[in-house]
């Protein structure tokens, strides 16, 4: 990480869910304090603000309503809220490009998982073999094809890997390609049909829950570290919260039972800190108006800290 300093950049939107409140996600996990634990940590945290829809475009339902047309180029297909993920990510990889380009660890908060398309997009501008490591119940390997909801959070990774409507994976333009070989889901248990075909042909990595069952969280760590940290020039996490069993992480909008417990997330990330792999971040699908004992927001706070250096002892 250069110079130590982290920038924190919000992205409350939930559209790309499959139901509302993780637009919540940034402010919550702010005001319980993660500033102050990273500052506490000795690092630097610049507070980059939030991204938000231009006006524009979150007039577009209603414009929907008002006139019983869709204006936008998503009159055409079953993508749900296309025109505000694509005028969202646009803005948000703008953004993370900037903090790329000044040295400084991107920290993204959101926001459902459709939030990636953008940060990834900003971040591989500067990474001509980015890895990533997908922590997650899901595999967002979706296309429209495939989708048994439409919900663009479900079709991130795949986007990010070139499949998908044109309007999303252009978005992606201009920056390298990433290699599905560098590729690691982790804590996958709920995988749709196209998703799995997708995984075995494309050479994408998934240690799913079984994997973590049979091996150990450990073991996990070192293979999937192995793999993202082979030929590349920086690795990108993408925390979906959703990868922790729903008794830890109940404030989520798709909670999948069987998932990875406390121990062995905060052991993942600290792993991933003692790599010194890791380049860039995002933390997403916390959805406040689901947790209502702020479990899930403070076990979140606790997953960045663990990610960022913080230790037991
Ligand atoms: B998340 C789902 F069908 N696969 O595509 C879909 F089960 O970002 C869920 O990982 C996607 O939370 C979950 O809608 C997306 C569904
Ligand atoms: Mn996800
Ligand atoms: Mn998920
Ligand atoms: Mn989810």
């Amino acid at each position: 990480m250069t110079n130590n300093a982290v920038s924190l950049l919000s992205v409350p939107f939930g559209l790309g869910g499959a139901r509302q409140g993780a637009e919540l996600g940034p402010k919550a996990l702010i005001e319980a304090g993660i500033i102050r634990h990273l500052t506490k940590l000795n690092i630097q945290v610049i507070n980059e603000g939030e991204v938000v829809l231009p006006p524009i475009a979150a007039a577009s339902e209603l414009s929907a309503i008002d006139t019983g047309t869709k204006q936008f180029v998503s009159a055409s297909t079953n993508l749900k809220y296309l025109d505000e993920i694509i005028m969202l990510n646009t803005a948000t990889a703008e953004r993370v490009s900037n903090i790329v380009q000044q040295g400084h660890f991107p920290l993204i908060l959101g926001g459902d998982h459709s939030i990636s398309i953008g940060t990834i997009a900003g971040i591989r501008r500067h990474y001509r073999n980015l890895g990533v490591i997908w922590f997650d119940a899901h595999g967002d390997l979706n296309t429209e094809a495939t989708s048994p909801t439409g919900n663009i959070h479900g079709m991130s990774l795949a986007v990010n890997l070139g499949q998908g409507h044109p309007l999303l994976t252009q978005i992606q333009q201009s920056a390298y390609p990433i290699d599905p070989s560098k590729v690691v889901i982790i804590g996958a248990r709920s995988l749709d049909q196209g998703e799995r075909e997708y995984i075995r042909s494309f050479g994408v990595t998934c240690f799913t829950m079984h994997d973590i069952d049979r091996k150990g969280m450990m073991r996990v760590m070192e293979e999937a570290l192995a793999i993202v940290g082979n030929g590349t020039d920086g690795v990108h996490l993408s925390f979906d919260i959703d990868s922790l069993d729903p008794h830890e992480a109940p404030g989520t909008g798709t909670p999948v039972q069987g998932g990875v417990n406390y121990r062995e997330a905060h052991l993942a990330l600290e792993l991933m800190h003692e790599s010194g792999l890791i380049t860039s971040a995002e933390y997403v699908e916390v959805n406040p108006t689901l947790d209502h004992d702020k479990r899930t927001v403070r076990l979140a706070n606790g997953l960045i800290c663990s990610l960022l250096g913080q230790t037991i002892l």
